[in-house]
Formats: C-alpha cells, structure tokens, sequence
C-alpha cells in the first residue's frame, strides 16, 4: 500500500512512519510512506502557503495553489487513484471499521492543515474524504495523519508478526480488548487469573470472551448497543453482570463491616 501525506512538516510525518510495526512494514515492503510539502509548490521567494481569512477573524488559512500542485505531484506520482482524505473536527470520526476498509485500497493521500484550515474551494475540488480522530482541535492535521498510518499499516498483510493478533484487535469484533498478562505469575499488584494458566484453550477463549462483553458493557454501553450477540455472548455477558453485581454487593457489606 502506498500513503502520501501533503504537510507543511514532512520530516515529522516519515519520522512517525519510520518507527515500529510501521516502520517494519516499510522495511518489508508492505507500506510505502512519502511526504510532500507545499511549500515547494510555491513560486514567491517566501515560499508563501497561507493567507488571511476572506471576512476577517483570527489566525490564517492554507491557500488554494500550493495545494493545488502538490496534489497534481502526488497524482502523477503513482497510477492508482490517490484517494484524498483531508484530517479535520469536521470529519466523521475514524473507526477500526474504516481503518480496515482503507488499509484495503492500494493508495491514499493524507492532506494535512495548519493555521484555521484550507481554502474550502480547494477542499471541495480536490478531497474525495474528510476524516475527524476525536472532538477536539490540534494545531496541525499530522498528528492525526500518524493516527492513519500506524492504524492502516498495522493490518498490511505481513506487517504484524502473528496475522492472529489484528484479528483479536479491540474493536475488531466491536468489543473493547479484555486484560492481558505477563509474568511473574504473582505479584504484590496480584495473581495472574486461574484460567490463563490452564492450558484449556476454549476455557481461556470463552474467559477472555466474557472479559471483552463485560468491560464493554461498563465502560463503552454505546459500542456494546452496535453489536448483535450471539447466545453464548449473552450468556457470559450475564453471567459477568450478575458476579459483577455481587462482588459490589460484597465490597459494600465490607464497607459496612468496617
Ligand atoms: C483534527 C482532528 C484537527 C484543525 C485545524 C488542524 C486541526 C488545523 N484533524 N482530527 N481533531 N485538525 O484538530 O483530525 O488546521
């Protein structure tokens, strides 16, 4: 797959490109990262990207024409459709079930702004998709350009050592991700659950199971209300919610006893 990223920051983009599963990806040829950077698409000596906004207000905005040819350089710079998303609060928000559709596609561009924004006539002519990573502002489009490439290159076939661990992702069945453990066995934080010493693969799966429908249950009810369960989900799914009820019940008593 190959991702193209237009920032005023290149050097950051390839750095967060250039590490971990990502960068391995990169390594093995999985992933092909490029970062362009308008300002050379400028023709003024100050190498000028950014104007005031039309109306007055604060702070600037990204001009049409060095956009405009870095886009056309990016387009021409591979045959596949460059599929442009553009990172901003205005987009919907990035979800695991559009990371994985992306990381299908043989390429996309990752348009990144700076200042208020861009020229919404550039946007409108030039981006096929604007995505949002979360309700809040930053001060540039990288970092959620970053949030993309690690969550598509992660699932490039190959990128990750066990193919098993992307198919246990959170989120990949809708569910949030159930505890994990490493050793020692004890520890003064705690032991490490029965279960997931007992070799018993289909108890370990069905615990890990029950874990995933109870931490989504209490803590995102709102993923939790997107899923269809099955019997044996709703089974474990009660059985969490009646030990959960009881060791409240328990701890209040304690509490009282105290
Ligand atoms: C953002 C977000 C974000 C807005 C103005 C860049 C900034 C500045 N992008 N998810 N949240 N972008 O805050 O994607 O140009």
């Amino acid at each position: 797959m190959r991702i193209d990223v237009v920032s005023l920051f290149p050097d950051f983009v390839r750095q967060c490109a250039a590490v971990g599963v990502v960068g391995r990806a990169q390594q093995r040829q999985l992933l092909q990262v490029e970062a362009w950077n308008p300002r050379d698409y400028t023709s003024d000596r100050h190498r000028t990207v950014d104007a005031s906004s039309y109306g007055g207000g604060p702070g600037m905005v990204m001009m049409i024409e060095p956009l405009r040819a870095t886009l056309t350089a990016v387009r021409n710079a591979a045959p596949e459709p460059a599929h442009v998303i553009y990172l901003s609060p205005q987009g919907p928000r990035l979800t695991q079930g559009r990371v994985e559709a992306l990381a299908k596609m043989p390429r996309i561009t990752l348009l990144c702004g700076r200042y208020e924004g861009v020229d919404e006539r550039l946007l409108a002519h030039e981006v096929d998709e604007e995505l949002s990573i979360g309700d809040y502002v930053l001060s540039g489009g990288e970092l959620a350009a970053a949030v993309v490439i690690d969550a598509v290159g992660r699932l490039q076939e190959g990128a990750l050592n066990d193919a098993l661990s992307a198919e246990q992702d959170s989120f990949a069945n809708g569910l949030l991700d159930c505890p994990h453990y490493a050793k020692p066995v004890q520890d003064a934080l705690g032991t490490v659950p029965e279960v997931l010493l007992s070799g018993d693969h289909a108890a370990i799966a069905r615990w890990r199971l029950k874990q995933s429908l109870g931490r989504t249950w209490l803590r995102r009810p709102d993923l939790l209300s997107r899923c269809v369960l099955d019997k044996t989900s709703r089974a474990l799914l009660d059985e969490f919610r009646r030990e959960h009820a009881s060791q409240a019940l328990s701890r209040q008593n304690e509490a009282v006893d105290d």
